[in-house]
């Protein structure tokens, strides 16, 4: 049989389940999820492999209106994502109406490779609803095919994976057979201890934070990292910390947790708190954690 390869990629508004379903294709926790908007900043592969096939999704942030640079880098890696899809997966979820950029509705109306419109969250609707979303889109895409689904309740996740190996074109895999993501180690460190920081902090602090791992060394036995929340301003830093650490030692104790699950092995961390002053409008910086700057 002949091998099918090529670029699937999952854009949309923030906090529609992207990242939910990314993960559900993939088997593992490779994108963190929060019920927070903007919680992905980043382009994070997704590789599914088979003996004949080999589908490369891609994660990313959702479509804002960039008001500083990190959110205008986080709309590059969006645009990248246009470039080179070989099937685009334009997810809403039920209620939603349009996506809040029109330059970029327009792109995916206009759009030349299959596009799957992806309902999502239909465990939270009635089938009256269900069907007033889908004659909606059906309106504003009418080439796009409807799948209505549930990342978080795997509800028709598997058809919708096993249409988009129809659609793939022939070609020989992009990356070698064993590879699950393009990102490296201390990358999925940095998102699990940004995913607490998310949970655990109101308002602007999770969206003032980056975290940047500078040690990660791994023996038979165990892993021992060092990393460093990075905030924005000097008061930020004390709320990270918390009462005597308390906050900031909760964080360590849950990232740990999950990181053990993830490299199944034993881990220990070391977090530590530094203000790097309006990181988020600086290129330099940017382009040090990752973005493009
Ligand atoms: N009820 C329900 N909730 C879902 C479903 N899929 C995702 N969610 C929830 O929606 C929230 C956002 O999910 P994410 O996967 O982080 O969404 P995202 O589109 O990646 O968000 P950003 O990265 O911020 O753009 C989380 O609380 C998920 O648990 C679903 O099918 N049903
Ligand atoms: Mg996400």
């Amino acid at each position: 049989m002949a091998h099918k390869a090529g670029f699937v990629n999952i854009i949309g508004n923030p906090n529609v389940g992207k990242s939910t379903l990314m993960n559900a294709f993939v088997g593992e926790k490779l994108s963190i999820i929060t019920s927070k908007a903007q919680t992905t900043r980043h382009r994070i592969l997704g590789i599914v492999n088979g003996d004949d096939f080999q589908v490369i999704l891609s994660d990313t942030p959702g479509i804002i209106k960039p008001a500083y640079e990190l959110q205008t880098s986080m709309m590059d890696f969006v645009k990248s994502a246009f470039e080179d899809a070989d099937v685009l997966l334009y997810m809403v979820e039920i209620g939603e109406k349009a996506l809040k950029d029109e330059a970029f509705f327009k792109k995916i109306q206009n759009s030349k490779i299959p596009v799957l419109l992806l309902l999502n969250k239909i465990d939270t609707s009635d089938q009256e609803a269900l069907e007033a979303q889908m004659q909606h889109w059906q309106g504003l895409l009418p080439e796009a095919e409807i799948h209505p689904i549930s990342a978080l309740e795997n509800f028709n996740v598997r058809e919708v994976f096993e249409r988009i190996l129809e659609l793939l074109p022939e070609a020989p895999p992009y990356y070698p057979k064993d590879q699950l993501t393009d990102k490296p180690e201390r990358f999925f460190v940095n998102e699990t201890i940004r995913e607490k920081i998310l949970l655990h902090y109101k308002k602007e602090i999770p969206y003032s934070v980056e975290v940047e791992t500078e040690e990660f060394l791994e023996d038979d036995n165990i892993i021992r990292i060092r990393s460093v929340i990075m905030v924005e301003r000097d008061t930020q830093k004390g709320i990270i910390i918390g009462h005597k650490g308390s906050a900031l030692k909760k964080v360590g104790v849950e990232a740990r947790k999950d990181l053990e699950k993830f490299f199944d092995k034993q881990v220990h961390i070391e977090l530590y708190v530094k203000v790097n002053k309006n990181w988020r409008s600086n290129s330099q910086q940017l382009r040090r954690f990752g973005y493009n700057g």
